[in-house]
């Protein structure tokens, strides 16, 4: 299998990248991004604050420092406000954004958290929908991406996440 769904806390994973869910400032944050700059060490701010935030929907690559990954890439996520301000593209284009620095940089392997699931709160059935077709479209497009693993740090986006990907048709 090309993807995997698991349960994990993603700064354990050694893969070649893993996603950051961040917020415009790159400056860290709470859930993920607090995990992310926690695990990787100071260093990491220090570069963060160099590359002066990233627009919702953009993603930036960092080295991953302490991670046992190589890189991180950064992503910014939309605040779920109901769906009617442009949130699905915004989503989307966070997927494509970051395949588009798995491409330049020949990542072979990814590890993504559910972007905009938490703290952003973007419901979460309609956010695997997303995530799925657009790793799938990187999966089919580039040759070198051999696995991209899609983390759930909590039970229920898990069971959400592993339903669509059997159900899937
Ligand atoms: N490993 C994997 N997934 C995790 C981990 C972890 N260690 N910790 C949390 N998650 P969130 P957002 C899951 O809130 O919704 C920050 O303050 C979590 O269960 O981290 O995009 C940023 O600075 C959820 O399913 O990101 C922004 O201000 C998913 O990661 C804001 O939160 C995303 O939840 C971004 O909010």
């Amino acid at each position: 299998m090309d993807i995997s769904v698991i349960q994990e806390d993603i700064t354990t994973l050694r893969v070649d990248a893993i996603v950051n869910a961040a917020n415009n400032s790159l400056l860290g944050g709470g859930g993920v991004d607090g995990a992310i700059h926690k695990a990787a060490g100071s260093k990491l701010i220090e570069v963060c604050r160099r590359l002066g935030g990233c627009n919702t929907g953009d993603a930036r690559l960092t080295s991953g420092y302490d991670l046992p990954s190589k890189y991180i890439i950064h992503t910014v996520g939309p605040i779920w406000k109901g769906g009617g301000e442009g949130e699905e593209d915004l989503l989307r284009s966070c997927y494509r954004s970051v395949f588009n620095i798995v491409k330049s940089h020949k990542i072979k392997t990814i590890a993504l958290p559910a972007i905009s699931c938490g703290i952003f709160a973007y419901p979460v059935e309609k956010a695997v929908k997303i995530a799925v077709s657009e790793v799938r479209k990187a999966l089919d497009s580039q040759k070198q991406l051999t696995h991209v693993d899609l983390v759930c740090f909590n039970t229920d986006i898990f069971r959400v996440y592993s339903d669509y990907l059997e159900n899937e048709k």
